[in-house]
């Protein structure tokens, strides 16, 4: 299996770069902010408890994120890979989920982590917040809560994957095409 860590702050291109690689590589999408805005917008009892946190630009607990990881994952078994997007977040999230991946006999390939500065990435997400409808893109100081909380409770993931000799990092700036094909000289090394 190809099993991608896509990793970056709030605004990096994450999503949009997921996209392009899963129709590429065939590969299963689990973004976990769009499970979570999912839940809120069926109104279900973790959508209600995630959206106050999600709302703020806060993590939602590692247990709910981690339980919603599991059933998705014991569902797509028979597939080529998949691109985690937005997950792991923590390291208490990557450990499971090297746990989960280790009990289906199969690992992480690799992180490919996208370099953006924060100037950048708050211009893309209050872009953004002009029609996505999304609270957490609305305002400068929540998208700055959001930076906060990747570089305290994220960014130091980069060295767990380091460690493993799996980081790949990428520069996230210009056009979505470039970026594109940056990945893919990434994966098609691997
Ligand atoms: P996410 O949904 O993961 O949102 P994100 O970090 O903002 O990244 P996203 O994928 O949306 O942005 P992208 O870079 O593609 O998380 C939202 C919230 O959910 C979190 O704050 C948290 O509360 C919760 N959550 C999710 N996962 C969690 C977890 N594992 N644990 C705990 N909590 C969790 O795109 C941004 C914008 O930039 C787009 O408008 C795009 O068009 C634009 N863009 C992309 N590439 C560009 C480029 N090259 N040039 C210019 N613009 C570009």
């Amino acid at each position: 299996m190809l099993n991608i860590v896509l990793f970056g702050p709030p605004g990096a291109g994450k999503g949009t770069q997921s996209k392009m690689l899963i129709e590429k590589f065939k590969l299963i999408h689990l973004s976990t902010g769009d499970i979570l805005r999912n839940e809120i917008k069926n109104k279900t009892s973790l959508g209600l408890q995630a959206k106050e946190l999600m709302d703020h630009g806060k993590l939602v607990p590692d247990d709910v994120v981690i339980n919603m990881i599991k059933s998705i994952l014991k569902k797509n078994l028979n597939s080529n890979g998949f691109i985690f997007d937005g997950f792991p977040r923590t390291k208490e999230q990557a450990l499971s989920l090297d746990q989960l991946l280790e009990n289906q006999d199969t690992s992480i390939s690799a992180m490919i982590s996208l370099k953006v500065e924060d100037e950048e990435l708050i211009k893309r997400l209050l872009e953004r917040g002009k029609d996505s409808g999304r609270a957490d893109d609305q305002s400068t100081e929540i998208i700055a809560n959001r930076i906060e909380e990747y570089n305290n409770k994220t960014a130091p993931l980069k060295l767990y994957y380091n460690e493993q000799k799996k980081l790949h990092e990428i520069s996230g700036l210009g056009s979505i095409s470039k970026i594109t094909s940056r990945l893919n000289l990434v994966i098609n090394s691997l």
